[in-house]
């Protein structure tokens, strides 16, 4: 069996989603993706020079070796550019593999240690209480677990994910104006005095069984977040997500011996080697990584299994950013994962993105239910995909009152 042939599109309804599509000699074709959130173009371009001449003639179902080429081949590995780029070439070979094993990737995996996976939606509030009304509409819909954000009173402008005015909608991934960031200004002082008290009364308002979730964003440093942790204890949280900047592993320590409040951290990393000391040395709770750009199925099934000797459960990305295809990765990864723990979901699940991404994987209730179709079980419909072009879109860069810049 041979590769003859890989197509790279970028584009989507509202978002530039990066999908790569890999043709064999007998009929069967896999899907991947690789959308780097505002930097869509680079690993599409690492696709096209570089991987898919490379690909072209290779044996599809030798995805350990094919993986193991890109990366140790690379000599300049890792990187969220490259690893977006092998995670998509990895998630087309398992999407082969499924197809030609007539079996939904999960069987491949060890079949399902459950029904349906838990998710989490992102609600959002100006302030205090239009984030209530935003929770409020997340629990009719039948959400358990809800990520709480809301304005802080004082802070010059909006902050991580949070709209400008009560009611509006905020679309915080990408801002399609132009290249250049909008600046949000950031006070940690105010934070920290708002927030706990803000988080205690959601719990009173919601009562004790709504999981609560919250995102700082890597905006604190190392003892501010042991006192932010420390202070919001009493609140019960599900987690707290990167309360410093995720690329010094020893920071959880002071914040380890200050509170047991569980910690969810990796979004942005792309290999195991940048969570390996958080995960043995028991400083997270849950990892966040993404198949989309932490190297594919093949190198998130490792960091998984590691995590679970740790106790260390899953709570992988799933920004808007991400396409059905990752998602469709990810909903066969968290329908095996012995050490699951939920999954973020906040897909556009719009009619545009149904006819352009095409699958029977179905969310009721807060839970995703995975399709049991052969592969990935999601199909991309290259017609629709004549409709979109890319758009080049930024997030903001963070400020100080006084100028210094600061993390997103
Ligand atoms: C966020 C992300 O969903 C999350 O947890 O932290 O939305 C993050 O801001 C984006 O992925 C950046 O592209
Ligand atoms: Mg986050």
């Amino acid at each position: 069996m041979k590769i003859t042939d890989a197509k790279v599109f970028v584009g989507g309804p509202g978002k530039n989603y990066v999908t790569l599509k890999i043709i064999t000699d007998q009929g069967i074709y896999g899907l991947g993706d690789a959308t780097l959130n505002n930097r869509e173009t680079l690993p599409a371009k690492y696709l096209q020079d570089y991987l898919i001449p490379n690909l072209i003639g290779m044996d599809p179902r030798n995805s350990e070796d094919i993986w193991q080429f890109f990366y140790r081949g690379a000599y300049f590995r890792r990187g969220p550019i490259a690893m977006a780029a092998f995670g998509a070439i990895d998630m087309a070979l398992w999407d082969i593999k499924g197809k030609l094993a007539n079996m939904p990737l999960y069987q491949l995996f060890g079949g399902k240690s459950r029904d349906g996976a838990m998710v989490y939606a992102h609600a959002t509030g100006a302030d205090l209480e239009d984030l209530m009304d935003s929770i409020s509409q997340y629990v009719e819909q039948g959400y358990r677990a809800v990520r709480v954000q809301c304005g802080i009173p004082g802070m010059p402008t909006a902050s991580y994910a949070v709209p400008d005015k009560p009611g509006e909608n905020e679309h915080y991934m990408s801002d399609f104006s132009g290249i250049r960031p909008k600046v949000e200004i950031w006070n940690s002082d105010r934070y920290l005095r708002y927030m706990p008290g803000a988080l205690a009364e959601i719990r009173a308002r919601f009562g004790p069984e709504l999981k609560l979730l919250h995102d700082v964003h890597h905006r604190l440093t190392p003892r501010e977040a042991a006192e932010f942790a420390r202070a919001v204890e009493p609140v019960g949280l599900y987690w707290l997500e990167d309360p410093t900047p995720a690329e010094d592993q020893s920071a959880l320590k002071l914040l380890r011996q200050h509170s047991t409040v569980p910690v969810a951290i990796g979004e942005v990393f792309n290999s195991i080697w940048e969570c390996n000391k958080l995960i043995e040395q028991e400083l997270i709770d849950f990892i966040r990584v993404a198949v989309t750009y932490a190297g594919g199925i093949t190198h998130v099934k490792r960091i998984v299994d590691l995590a679970g000797l740790h106790h260390v459960r899953t709570g992988f990305h799933g920004a808007p950013s991400h396409s059905p295809i990752s998602m469709a990765a990810q909903h066969h990864l968290n329908a095996w994962a012995p050490n699951f723990g939920i999954q973020e979901y906040l897909v556009l699940d719009t009619p545009e993105c149904d006819a352009l991404f095409p699958s029977e994987h179905r969310m009721k209730n807060g839970m995703v239910y995975v399709s049991d179709a052969p592969g990935l079980g999601v199909d991309f419909d290259e017609s629709e995909a004549q409709n979109y072009s890319y758009k080049p879109g930024s997030h903001p860069v963070v400020r100080l009152e006084d100028g210094t810049l600061w993390d997103y």
